[in-house]
């Protein structure tokens, strides 16, 4: 208001518009390390975790967008199996992960916004990167190896006479799973019950053996089972022994 000396008055209504800048940055809520298991069996498309960050600037200055650190020194491990959503900050699964090859993974995820922050060099550039948060996820193992059986003969014969003694080695078995615990733990078993009396495992030693005298030469064929502590993966292999060289021959089922 404008007064002159005669006390006239005249006034000027002024607006002024406040332009906001972007001179905030993002910040992670919570702030800090997160930690999170995702079980081998989850699938493609699981979101274990979704991080959330906010951005007092109005409009675009306060949007914030979600992306995995480009500098991250594991990315290309990182890109091939996790993906995130840039406006929700969902991490999410590429393809289901396998503990036998990977069992940690370290994730650096930026927020940062679509505009360039006020003296930052520009959008999407180091200057712009706002906030870091890291993740770790760690794989949980499940049982799905199954078990593996191999045969391998000791004495390079594999024929049984009626002169073989008992106890005489006629191959050696190795089994092998790759999972951890009771999903690895193998047991092996001869699956005929009849000829448990003529041959034996020996699990310490791996090996089996020869029982008591086989009397006529003749053929046998006898399926060794391999389990392990987790439900439903199985192998089974079987092993012909007759009584001369030509007979031999190991066949592995899978
Ligand atoms: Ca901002
Ligand atoms: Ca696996
Ligand atoms: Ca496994
Ligand atoms: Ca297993």
């Amino acid at each position: 208001v404008a007064t002159d000396i005669d006390g006239q008055n005249a006034s000027l209504r002024l607006i002024v518009n406040v332009t906001d800048v972007n001179d905030n940055r993002p910040q992670f809520h919570p702030t800090g390390h997160r930690t999170v298991r995702v079980r081998e069996s989850d699938p493609a498309g699981n979101c274990p975790v979704q991080l959330s960050a906010t951005d007092p600037d109005s409009g675009e200055n306060g949007r914030v967008i979600f992306e995995l650190d480009p500098h991250q020194p594991d990315l290309a491990a990182v890109d091939a199996n996790f993906r995130v959503s840039p406006s929700s900050g969902f991490i999410c699964l590429r393809r289901s992960l396998d503990y036998e090859t990977k069992e940690i993974f370290e994730l650096s995820v930026i927020a940062r916004n679509p505009t360039p922050i006020r003296g930052d060099p520009g959008a999407g550039g180091a200057g712009s990167r706002l906030a870091t948060a890291t993740v770790t996820v760690l794989v949980v193992d499940e049982n799905d190896e199954a078990p593996q059986l191999q045969l391998d003969y000791l004495d390079g014969t594999a024929e049984v006479t009626e002169n073989d003694r008992r106890g005489h080695t006629l191959a050696a078995l190795q089994a092998t799973d790759r999972d951890r615990g009771d999903n690895g733990r193998v047991s092996c078993q001869i699956d005929q019950p009849d000829l448990r009396d003529v041959f034996e495992l020996l699990p310490t030693a791996g090996s089996a053996s020869a029982g008591a005298s086989s009397g006529q030469p003749q053929r046998w064929r006898f399926y060794l089972g391999t389990r392990d502590g987790g439900p439903g993966l199985d192998r089974e292999a079987h092993l012909k022994l007759g009584p001369t060289a030509a007979h031999r021959e190991a066949v592995r089922l899978n």
